[in-house]
């Protein structure tokens, strides 16, 4: 397949081969990214993406479905079975579309929805002010303890209590800890609220068994399909047999035109590497590697967002260390050490250059990485924060990185 693309289009064949070189010459710590087994991205770049096939499998308006009504009943009924569901939608183009599409099944424009805010590690589909979500509905917003970094269950009750919403959305894109998925649905129920638990981060990890699972203390369940799930870029809406024609509706035709085939089969495909023993074991990985990474940054004199990590994901609060996110993560990027910068619960700073930096470990345990090698990549963010301006460590620390690489190929994926 490379081949062929070299041939037709040498200017994209040589860009993808590039990137390709960055990704696995690189230590990715980016926590929603990760690597996709050669299998899934065949999947994606199949033939399959020459069709079209608006409606849900046996009612179609285009005709040709034979197969790709089997793909489809395929990948949701894996689901089903992973996640221990009733019923599962495998259309939403992306995470977003199923956030607005699971709201939308449940309540009208204009009513109120509590999510967590931005800033405190919420999505920007969880009602956040810029986000469609925030400006069609009435969304109100709850916080973690800027303290502690963890949730008040107490004061969210009081928040849901004083503004009675109709839908509490609970999950995160920045929360470095394990969600009470159970408390959160019974303060939903106190106050006659749906509960949508967004697992995006953390589908690989609930899929894996080393989190709550948040199916029976929740009315919906949606996730992207590519973090620590390891599939390709899409989403799934999990629901209740009960919810099932209302979701489904709201997706197509409420927001969607045709589904694409092509990344539901690899969907399919992702949700059968996960349902293998060898997936539990990676789960449990990324959770060990995240672990010895926080703690070797503590004893660097970082300080992390609730002080440590129960799941793939570190926050670290870089105020005491007077250095400014994105000049970090740039000099990271140098040392092929690849971050994102990302806003702190009550973050005097911008959301441009906020005062935290966000990591994790997916991407590195899809490729074999240890606790050996988690203590060693906070060693290298240690050093090159203490050289912050010194040109040649961090070229230092980018050879070393590049060697560290060499030991844990990634599956030559694309140029077979
Ligand atoms: N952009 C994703 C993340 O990085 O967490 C969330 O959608």
């Amino acid at each position: 397949m490379a081949s062929i693309l070299e041939k037709h289009d040498s200017e994209i064949y040589e860009l993808i081969v590039k990137e390709e070189s960055r990704q696995n010459g690189s230590i990715r710590l980016i926590p929603s990214e990760n690597y996709v087994s050669k299998a899934v991205m065949s999947a994606t770049g199949s033939i399959l993406t020459n069709k079209y096939s608006e409606g849900y499998p046996g009612r179609r308006y285009y005709e040709g479905q034979q197969i790709t009504d089997i793909v489809e009943t395929t990948a949701q009924e894996r689901a089903k079975k992973l996640f221990g569901v009733e019923h599962v939608n495998v259309q939403p183009y992306s995470g977003s579309i199923a956030n607005l599409g699971a709201y939308l099944a449940l309540v009208e424009p204009g009513e109120t929805i509590m999510g967590l805010a931005l800033p405190d590690g919420g999505h920007l589909t969880h009602g956040w002010k810029v986000s469609t979500t925030g400006k069609i509905f009435n969304s109100v917003q709850y916080s973690v303890n800027p303290e502690t970094g963890r949730f008040d269950f107490d004061k969210i009750a009081e928040l849901a209590k004083k503004h009675k919403p109709k839908i509490i959305i609970t999950g995160a894109s920045a929360h470095p800890r394990e969600i009470d998925f159970e408390k959160f649905g019974e303060i939903a129920k106190d106050v006659g609220a749906y509960h949508i638990a967004d697992i995006a981060h953390i589908a690989g990890l609930v899929a894996g068994g080393v989190h709550k699972d948040p199916v029976p203390y929740s009315d919906i369940v949606t996730t992207t399909t590519h973090k620590t799930l390891r599939g390709p870029r899409g989403a799934m809406i999990l629901c209740k047999e009960e919810l099932a024609k209302q979701v489904d509706k709201s997706i197509f035709p409420g927001l969607q035109g045709g589904p694409h085939m092509h990344t539901i089969s690899a969907i399919a495909v992702a949700l059968g590497e996960a349902s293998k023993p060898a997936f539990k074991e990676y789960a449990r990985q990324i959770i060990k590697n995240a672990k010895v990474l926080a703690e070797r940054l503590l004893e660097h004199g970082f300080e992390l967002v609730s002080g440590g990590t129960d799941n793939h994901l570190i926050l670290i609060d870089l105020r005491n260390k007077e250095i400014p996110s994105k000049k970090l993560s740039k000099a990271l990027d140098k040392a092929k050490i690849v971050t994102n910068c990302n806003s702190i619960p009550n973050d005097p700073a911008s959301p441009f250059n906020p005062s935290g930096l966000r990591l994790g470990t997916p991407a590195i345990t899809t490729r074999g990485m240890k606790e050996e090698q988690a203590k060693q990549i906070a060693d290298y963010i240690n050093q090159v924060t203490e050289n912050i301006d010194n040109e040649s460590v961090i070229e230092t620390v980018a050879k070393e990185v590049s060697e560290l690489c060499a030991q844990f190929p990634v599956a030559d994926y694309f140029v077979a």
